[in-house]
């Protein structure tokens, strides 16, 4: 049975910490790791947050949600968690200072999973940004990713209804993506 790991990523302040505390059944481990990433800091031990959190899925079988900072994409541990990934929960908060450049940054450092699993996007914090963020935002993505249909939501992170609609859907985005890949082999 393979691990059942769900990333949650974007920008800092798009709500990966808000989403998972909100999704997540345990209380949410928040740790702090060293960034070896010296492309983006130029500083040895910049520490950056990951959450953990868990939800059952029948009797002994679980959920795992990390939360990762998207900047990180050159550290080991960003890889293997990618690698384990079944599905990517793209946050992006619509007073982003550019919200279509963060989609393509988040998209890019996590592409090998956007390829190769489920993925949806959330626009969080929506009614801080400008109105037409999810549209810009479906645009880019569907120009980014031209084969796939992806679902763009707004979403509120700390609305459990809501959240659990997008678990959902990224759920069947996971299962349809399996097909696919089954299929073209
Ligand atoms: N209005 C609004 N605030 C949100 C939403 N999601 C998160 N926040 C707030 O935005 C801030 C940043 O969220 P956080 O989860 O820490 O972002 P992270 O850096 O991606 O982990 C926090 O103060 C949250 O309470 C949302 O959908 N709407
Ligand atoms: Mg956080």
């Amino acid at each position: 049975m393979p691990e059942h790991v769900i990333l949650f990523a974007g920008p800092m302040g798009a709500g990966k910490t808000t989403a998972i505390r909100t999704l997540s059944e345990i209380d949410v481990v928040s740790t702090e790791a060293a960034n070896t990433d010296r492309l983006q800091a130029d500083k040895d031990t910049t520490t950056v947050a990951l959450d953990y959190g868990e939800i059952a899925v029948g009797l002994d079988d679980k959920i795992r949600l990390y939360g990762v900072p998207g900047q990180s994409r050159f550290d080991f541990m960003w890889t293997i968690l990618q690698q384990r990934a079944m599905g990517l929960m793209l946050l992006i908060h619509a007073d982003a200072p550019n919200p279509v450049v963060a989609v393509g940054d988040q998209l890019g450092a996590f592409l090998d999973l956007a390829n190769r699993g489920g993925l949806v996007i959330g626009i969080t914090r929506s009614e801080l940004g400008p109105r037409d963020v999810v549209d810009r935002v479906r645009t880019v993505a569907s120009a980014l990713l031209p084969e796939r249909s992806i679902p763009v939501f707004a979403v509120d992170a700390r609305d459990y209804e809501q959240m659990r609609t997008m678990l959902m859907a990224l759920i069947s985005d996971v299962e349809e993506r399996a097909e696919m890949m089954r299929a073209s082999r």
